[in-house]
């Protein structure tokens, strides 16, 4: 026999002890036809450190999870036009919201019901009218899921000293660019970017100053190319600059741009470089000219940039 149960007291106690999101709100959609019910359930969740955003249907659901990114959704199975299976099949189907935990509010209790919503991928169920402390305890503990969930893929795309992504976003990135330059016939340029006598940099003012240059290096490139633009940090001190829908000469000029930039830029010790300055030298590389595949492309930005640093270094080359 179970000796006590939660009261809904104690239970809000523990909840505001632990915030699920300290310094803002967890954001749960609430899909419900019913104005009644989604005032309800609305005031439920309301003030335990969640934003609850409500939508009338399948339709704006589907709209409003799209723009808003909630943490969570809570969805009526019963609902006008499009029922709740087939919102949660639609939201599974989409790259962007397929990892957010979906929590089906049914009136239903069949077996064939619940197994519908497995099938369609929901994390979990209630069923009204919805206890006030299991929709707390049960939202509550698949908000923490998702937001560890985001933090771990998160961490797996970023290099954490610069906090650009790493090459492993770089791999999938590159995957998805080459193929979106292929179907519409549109060029992809890759710049590769290496600190020039870098090794000398940190035999004369130590490992930690050359990280802070990496640092402030990677502030530099990103925010010297455009939103569409992505900087990752390839390997120790080279860089790689993903720009979609840019042809050779608009890549030519965004690597003379970073190379002035960086080279009027005033680094800690940098008056100790070679040159007086700290510089760095640049591959160009466009697909298809180039390469027509990852590697291809890389390489030719490689040999590029190896080029540069030949001809002289504090320069760039295609
Ligand atoms: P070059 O102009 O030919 O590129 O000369 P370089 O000295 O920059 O090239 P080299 O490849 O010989 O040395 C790269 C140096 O980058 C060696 C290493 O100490 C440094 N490096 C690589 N990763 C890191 C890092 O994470 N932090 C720091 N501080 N230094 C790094
Ligand atoms: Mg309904
Ligand atoms: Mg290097
Ligand atoms: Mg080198
Ligand atoms: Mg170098």
């Amino acid at each position: 026999r179970l000796k006590s149960v939660v009261t809904l007291r104690q239970l809000e106690k523990q909840l505001a002890d632990h915030p699920l999101a300290p310094g803002g709100a967890a954001r749960v959609l609430l899909v419900e036809d019913s104005p009644l019910q989604r005032k309800i359930l609305a005031g439920y969740l309301t003030g335990e450190g969640i934003e609850v955003i409500t939508a009338a249907d399948g339709a704006e659901a589907l709209r409003i999870a799209e723009q808003q990114r909630p943490d969570m959704i809570l969805l009526d199975v019963v609902l006008p036009g499009m029922d709740g299976f087939e919102v949660c099949r639609h939201l599974k189907e989409n790259p962007s919201l397929k990892d957010t935990p979906v929590v089906f509010i049914t009136s239903r209790q069949g077996r064939e019901e619940k197994i519908r919503g497995l099938e369609c991928g929901a994390d979990d169920f209630l069923i009204k009218p919805v206890d006030k402390r299991e929709l707390l305890i049960r939202t509550h503990s698949l908000i923490r899921r998702k937001q560890l969930m985001d933090t771990l893929v998160n961490q797996a795309s970023r290099d954490p000293l610069t906090g650009l992504y790493n090459r492993r976003q770089l791999a999938l990135d590159l995957q998805r660019e080459l193929s979106r330059a292929k179907r519409y016939s549109t060029p992809l340029a890759l710049i590769m970017a290496d600190v020039d006598f870098f090794k000398n940099y940190n035999d004369t003012n130590g490992h930690l100053a050359g990280d802070e240059i990496l640092r402030q290096l990677a502030g530099l490139f990103v925010s010297n190319t455009r939103d569409m633009d992505t900087v990752y940090r390839y390997g120790g001190e080279e860089f790689i600059i993903l720009l979609p829908q840019t042809d050779l000469a608009g890549a030519v000029a965004v690597a003379e741009k970073l190379r002035q930039k960086v080279e009027k830029h005033s680094f800690p010790h940098g008056e100790k470089q070679t040159g007086g300055r700290l510089t760095i030298s640049l591959g160009v590389a466009v697909y298809p000219d180039h390469g027509r595949d990852a590697e291809g492309l890389i390489l030719a930005a490689d040999q590029a940039m190896y080029r540069a640093k030949k001809e002289g270094r504090n320069r760039y080359a295609t």
